[in-house]
């Protein structure tokens, strides 16, 4: 391969919720632009990464888990997801090393058939098996379907995810320079703040809150004469009762929610941060084209 030719394209990465698709992404781009959480559902538009070398710049996608739909939200994320299976120059399908086959593969592989770019199986958190476990997992996925190749890896730990990426731009063409070499994500600041508050929300609390929670950036200022930003945000919530635990006894949990956005909002920007929560109840928010539209999840 000569030197001179510059190497570009569209890369899905697709995978059952929890598989560390978001750890991955993460990992290549070198910064946290994904949110990342043991909840499934954690990731609910496309997020788009841009990996760029000398020679090569590779545009990920990170896709809501595909998953049967149970709500509008539901549907609205299988839409993202399943559309860009076709608009893409290379597939990464990820699996967890630590589990099983299951009906949430089936289901994926079902939708691989008609794709055409390859289809790269990326087994990930190896580093929670033996290697030896690999090997059966590899073959048997082997007859499932004609993968390009298969990449076992731990993004958590960054192994192998470098040969991963060596291999990715392997299989891409010719093609231009899309994005400036310091740009790393389509996704403006004011997204990425609500969804590092949302993260935040989603480690903090149990049960029926995570999936009841969103996050809009309301404002962000910098403030005049200093290098502080003013930021506000609004977590919206389905019913007066998930309102209270999330602003917690004295205020105590949404506090703690605060505190540890406001460090990685910080790192983020590169800047201090002075960060004003509310937390507002929508009913039923999630069944609500127009505040599903307001939001954020637009397709
Ligand atoms: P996604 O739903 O596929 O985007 O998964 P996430 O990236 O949000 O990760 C889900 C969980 O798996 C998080 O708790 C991650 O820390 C964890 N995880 C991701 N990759 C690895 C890995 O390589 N090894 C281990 N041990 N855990 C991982
Ligand atoms: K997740
Ligand atoms: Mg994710």
């Amino acid at each position: 391969m000569s030197k001179d030719v510059f190497k570009s394209g569209f890369v899905s990465i697709v995978g059952r919720p929890n598989v560390g698709k978001s750890t991955l992404l993460n990992e290549v781009i070198g910064q946290k632009i994904a949110i990342m959480s043991d909840k499934a559902q954690t990731t609910r538009n496309k997020v788009q990464g841009v990996y760029t070398t000398n020679d090569s710049q590779v545009v990920f996608i990170d896709t809501p888990g595909i998953h049967k739909p149970k709500h509008k939200l539901g549907d609205f994320m299988i839409k993202m997801a399943q559309s860009s299976l076709n608009e893409v120059d290379l597939i990464l399908f990820v699996i967890n090393a630590e589990e099983g086959y299951g009906a949430g593969d089936q289901y994926i592989i079902d939708r691989l058939q008609n794709v055409e770019s390859p289809v790269f199986l990326v087994i990930n958190k190896i580093d929670q098996v033996h290697p030896e476990q690999l090997f059966p997992m590899i073959n048997f996925y082997k007859d499932k379907y004609s993968f390009a190749e298969i990449v076992p890896i731990s993004a958590l730990q960054g192994n192998n995810v470098n040969t991963l990426l060596e291999q990715v731009v392997d299989y891409l063409e010719e093609g231009p320079q899309y994005y400036p070499s310091d740009h790393v994500t389509d996704h403006p600041e004011r997204f990425i703040v609500a969804e590092l508050v949302r993260e935040k929300v989603l480690h903090l609390t149990r049960e029926e809150i995570p999936h009841s929670v969103t996050v809009v950036t309301e404002q962000m200022i910098k403030r005049e004469g200093s290098d502080v930003i003013d930021i506000h945000v609004t977590v919206v919530v389905e019913r007066s009762s998930q309102k209270g635990i999330i602003i917690g006894k004295q205020g105590k949990m949404l506090k703690e929610v605060g505190k540890r956005a406001r460090q990685d909002i910080e790192a983020l920007l590169g800047s201090r941060v002075f960060m004003e929560i509310w937390v507002k109840v929508v009913k039923d928010w999630r069944n609500k084209p127009s505040s599903l539209r307001d939001y954020g999840y637009r397709e």
